[in-house]
């Protein structure tokens, strides 16, 4: 696992360097395509930083970080430049994660980026399920002459899942064809607990949650690149988890917070709160 930069900072109740059948946290910090506002790059980090200040155990889940074996393999080694080198990189990863028995947490950095997870995981698990839950739609075929762009991200997931294993959650921006072709195949579901369970319960295999955090509102998380008003509050994320069965959960990632963009930092919290209650779902499958 040379592949990763193991200096830096690292997630609360986590070990340094992989094991079997842990959950491996890593970061991409890349944010090479944002279009708006970067700042993504310095999103792990600012997540393992935050991680300091929570409880190890979350109520939700009856859960505590001490009781599961969690790494964190640091931070993918990566070239600032175009997209293309790091998905590729990070595609390689996961796939060395996965062979080695460890469950895959993914923190970003842009969105874009999980393409390379996704089609990793899609590998071994090719009647994969995708849920998304972010504000965009992210179905571009090309955004600003580039197919990698973190508009694209959903599209190029596509390349490698057929249409009907993905479900989009809490999508309130996009480009009228987005809404169309999203409507069209079926795969626009509200931030509505009966509805996505609902959706979920006919597949019984392998799930991948994609979580950008811009799906939550603006006024809950201004950290980050591309912000939405109209997102979901935390009970709404947690109610969210509380029907993704956490036996299929089979890898995950975080994308999209820019820490700089909130001074307050409670983005940053808000992020490391999503991670630990994720690393502990995923402890469970
Ligand atoms: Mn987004």
């Amino acid at each position: 696992m040379s592949l990763f930069d193991t200096n830096g900072a690292i997630f609360q109740e986590s070990r340094r360097g992989p094991q079997n059948n842990g959950v491996a946290i890593f970061g991409v910090g890349y944010d090479g395509t944002a279009s708006f506002r970067p700042g993504a790059r310095f999103g792990p980090d600012a997540i393992r930083h935050a991680s300091v200040g929570l409880e190890n155990y979350s109520p939700a889940l009856d859960a505590d970080l001490e009781d599961i074996n969690l790494r964190d393999l640091g931070n993918l080694e990566i070239p600032h430049g175009s997209p293309e080198p790091v998905i590729q990189r990070t595609h390689n990863a996961v796939r060395e994660i996965l062979r080695s028995e460890m469950t895959p947490l993914m923190l970003g950095g842009e969105h874009s980026i999980s393409t390379g997870a996704v089609r990793a995981v899609a590998e071994k698990y090719p009647n994969l399920l995708l849920i998304q839950l972010d504000a965009h739609a992210d179905m571009r075929a090309e955004y600003l002459g580039d197919a990698h762009n973190h508009a694209c991200a959903m599209a190029r997931c596509l390349d490698v899942l057929p249409s009907k294993n993905l479900l989009q959650v809490g999508i309130r921006s996009g480009t009228r064809e987005e809404f169309a072709l999203m409507r069209h195949t079926n795969r626009l579901v509200a931030a509505n607990m009966e509805e996505l369970a609902r959706r979920i319960a006919p597949h019984e295999g392998p799930i991948y949650l994609t979580i950008d955090l811009d799906v939550f509102d603006p006024g809950v998380f201004p950290g980050t690149g591309t912000p939405e008003p109209g997102g979901i509050a935390w009970e709404t994320f947690a109610s969210v988890l509380s029907v993704i069965p956490a036996a299929q959960l089979v890898a995950a990632d975080v994308m999209e917070l820019a820490p700089d963009l909130d001074p307050s930092g409670c983005s940053s919290v808000l992020a490391a709160k999503v991670v630990r209650e994720v690393a502990l779902m995923l402890a469970d499958s």
